[in-house]
């Protein structure tokens, strides 16, 4: 068996809005994983420029920070065997022209910076995102 990891979701408001909630979630479901936490929330634009803060200097940070911010988004925190790579398969390549039709940008998304969903990239970043968003256990 391998090691049951957590990792952090997060549905954005372009999906939220759109009425994805739930489509989205499904398919973490049906993967076999378990959603373990889960909240709504509108992220203030000081905590959206530090969970994007490795883009900072980069032209679209406006922009992106603007999007995150649009609206309330869906937090959730995700656990089963590889959780991380899962979660990382499902959702799909950042940019939408580039992700695949089955994957949920690749399905729902048209162009960034609104991919519908973002999700942890490493065991450290989702400590890490965890932490911000929920709060330490
Ligand atoms: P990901 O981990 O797949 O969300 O990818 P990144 O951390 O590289 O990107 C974070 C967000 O920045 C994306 F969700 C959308 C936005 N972005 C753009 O708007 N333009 C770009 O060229 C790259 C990223």
């Amino acid at each position: 068996m391998s090691q049951v990891e957590q990792t952090f979701v997060m549905i954005k408001p372009e999906a939220v809005q759109r009425g994805l909630i739930g489509e989205i979630l499904s398919r973490f479901e049906r993967k076999g994983l378990k959603i373990t936490r889960l909240a709504m929330k509108q992220i203030e634009p000081s905590v959206a420029e530090v969970h994007y803060r490795h883009h900072r200097d980069k032209p679209f940070f406006p922009g992106l920070i603007e999007a995150i911010t649009a609206g309330p988004v869906v937090l959730a925190v995700i656990e089963g065997p590889q959780a991380i790579a899962h979660v990382r398969n499902l959702i799909g390549a950042t940019n939408p022209l580039q992700a695949v039709p089955g994957s949920i940008r690749g399905d729902f998304a048209n162009e960034l910076p609104y991919n519908m969903v973002h999700a942890s990239d490493g065991p450290e970043t989702a400590r890490e995102e965890i932490a911000r968003f929920f709060g330490e256990e």
